[in-house]
């Protein structure tokens, strides 16, 4: 398949090259990037929301899903990013918003203004009469993934913030953030309409967001009490219906086409449905599962050490799992959400390229397509902000309130906040050391942390984390069996060792299912064994004896001999290939 020896990077155009002076990023200044981002040898480029939007959740708050936000440039500045990503062979991928739109947006006003036709293309419900307090009972017992309850009045409010009209419209995420009902075909065929305008644009790939959410199954029901409410409306059956019906209807067109969901709290089966090629769904998948190895209790906004033997396996099920089912993975540590991984799985303040390294070797290799998050190939870290108003997301500053009311003193919801803020990865991108690290020449909307230290300039001065990233990229394409050599794990059991061998041509059928992979040449065929500590400190591993008298293809401490059981260096990785060739 054309995407598995591809690599994505990711551009969160918010925060990576402002032309204008006005402290936020722009089309404009992606453009001027873009012989930077053909340099890292990537093929997509994952741009985030860039279209009209209020803002409250930057930009995936669409108030329009076919223009170009002003401050973020013209339509003829997308086009011409399109053309100058082209010439270097590199597509872009657009983030299509399309679980919830904008309350700003023309089909949710048209709803408010009392048009049955578009108030049919939302959730809108009345309580279901009056608590114990006197309160209204909503609709459903669903909270906001940003904080407080999913259902927040429709149209104006009597004294008591009760809708005059009785009805109250669902939003899993902000208040300014509807969700559409995808039960409506309507809605359906307009979002198809969306994705069309944008391939008519030249546009083959997209990323759709929480897209695992448009099958709510009606009616509307509680979660069970004490249960998780995202298991009452997530992965619903009708979400592959609607997926392959979108296909059909638009971005299946296209046989070059590349698509990838986000699956919000999903599960290994249901995304070998979302992606095995034979369904028409999606080409890819992300999903969270490894990222949530550092919170206490599966909560989010907690502070746990990370838990590298869970971290390990979930990695290890989720690459049999999808192999196993054909299915296919996305394959990330970061991402506009998330910290730097650098900072919750690393050390960078002690060994920052070993780090750095050694986790991207540990996805990069692995069974799937790999993307790159914008500053991570530069060993970027999260920020060294102190106080709260350094924060702006409306995730964090509503998790900040949340814990503040539930106790916790200004001090520890601080460091919750500072530890898991999506801002930490929406800082600038650092360019130079200069005061606006060379992405802004006035003032940046979140403040750059350590430009001085880590920037482009001078990794290409004599860095050694970018030349790595682009000799991982470049392996991708150099050694197939990156791409698409068979999955199997190697010493599971080491509590600090991710360790996994790669094998091509994949053993017989039924080892992989994943029968759209091309024919093997038999001069690829091999074996590649990928070994990474995830410790600050000496660790052991065993190499199997067959790899001892192999080539080491990448690694990030120098090469010495192989021996059968080996010490590894603090963070360190390493990549041994043996030729099978018969
Ligand atoms: O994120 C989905 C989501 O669940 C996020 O809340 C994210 O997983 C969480 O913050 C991690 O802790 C997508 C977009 O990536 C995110 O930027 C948007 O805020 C969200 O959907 C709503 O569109």
């Amino acid at each position: 398949m054309s995407f598995h020896d591809a690599v994505v990077y990711q551009v969160y155009p918010k925060s990576f090259k402002d032309t204008t002076g006005n402290g936020v990023g722009d089309l404009g200044g992606i453009l001027e990037k873009v012989p930077y981002i053909a340099s890292l040898g990537v093929d997509y480029v994952w741009l985030n929301p860039f279209y009209p939007s209020p803002g409250r959740d930057n930009g995936y708050d669409v108030a329009d899903y076919c223009a170009v936000d002003p401050a973020m440039g013209t339509m003829e500045d997308f086009d011409e990013l399109v053309a100058a990503l082209a010439e270097h062979g590199i597509s872009p991928m657009l983030d299509m918003v399309l679980n919830h739109v904008s309350t700003e947006h023309e089909w949710f006003q048209r709803a408010l203004a009392g048009e049955q036709r578009y108030r049919d293309y939302f959730y809108l419900r009345p309580a279901r009469g009056d608590g114990p307090t006197g309160q209204p009972i909503l609709p459903t017992n669903w909270v906001s993934k940003f904080g407080g309850p999913a259902w927040a009045p429709f149209g104006p409010v009597d004294e008591t913030g009760r809708p005059r009209g009785g009805e109250y419209y669902l939003h899993l995420f902000d208040p300014g953030q509807a969700d559409l009902d995808w039960h409506n075909p309507e809605v359906r065929a307009r979002a198809a309409e969306v994705i069309n305008f944008w391939r008519s644009h030249g546009v083959r790939a997209f990323r759709f967001d929480v897209i695992n959410l448009i099958g709510k199954t009606e009616p509307l029901a509680d979660a069970p009490a004490g249960t998780d409410d995202r298991l009452v409306y997530t992965d619903g059956p009708l979400v592959h219906d609607y997926l392959h019906e979108l296909c059909r209807a638009s971005f299946g067109q296209d046989p070059d086409s590349v698509t990838v969901g986000e699956m919000s709290s999903t599960s290994i089966a249901a995304c070998v449905d979302y992606t095995n090629p034979a369904r028409r769904e999606l080409s890819m998948v992300f999903n969270f599962h490894h990222l949530k190895v550092d919170y206490a209790d599966g909560q989010k906004w907690t502070l746990a050490a990370a838990d590298i033997p869970a971290l390990k396996h979930i990695l290890n099920d989720w690459a049999l799992g999808l192999q196993a089912g054909g299915g296919w993975n996305a394959l990330f540590w970061n991402n506009h959400d998330q910290p730097r991984a650098i900072n919750r799985f690393g050390d960078p303040d002690r060994y920052h390229y070993e780090s750095a390294t050694m986790l991207a070797t540990a996805i990069h290799l692995l069974r799937g397509t790999p993307y790159i998050y914008m500053g991570e190939e530069i060993g970027m870290t999260d920020p060294d902000y102190t106080r709260i108003e350094d924060y702006v997301d409306v995730e964090a500053l509503g998790a900040y309130a949340e814990l503040v009311s539930a106790g916790h003193s200004e001090a520890d919801a601080f460091a919750i906040v500072h530890a898991k803020a999506r801002d930490n990865a929406r800082t600038p991108m650092q360019w130079d050391a200069t005061a606006g690290a060379g992405f802004t020449t006035g003032t940046p909307w979140l403040r750059p942390t350590n430009a001085t230290a880590i920037n482009v300039a001078a990794e290409e001065a004599g860095g050694r984390i970018l030349p790595y990233y682009r000799r991982l990229v470049e392996l991708r394409k150099t050694e197939p069996v990156i791409a698409e050599g068979d999955y199997t794990p190697w010493e599971l059991d080491n509590p600090d060792v991710f360790a996994y061998i790669r094998t091509l041509p994949t053993p017989g059928p039924g080892a992989s299912a994943d029968a759209a992979g091309p024919t093997v040449d038999e001069a690829d065929a091999a074996r590649l064994l990928v070994i990474t500590s995830f410790r600050g400190h000496p660790t052991t591993v065993e190499v199997p004896n067959e790899f001892l008298t192999g080539e080491v293809l990448i690694g990030n401490y120098p090469t010495r001999p192989l021996s059968p059981v080996m010490t590894l260096s603090p963070y360190e990785a390493l990549a041994i290939i043996i030729r099978t060739t018969t």
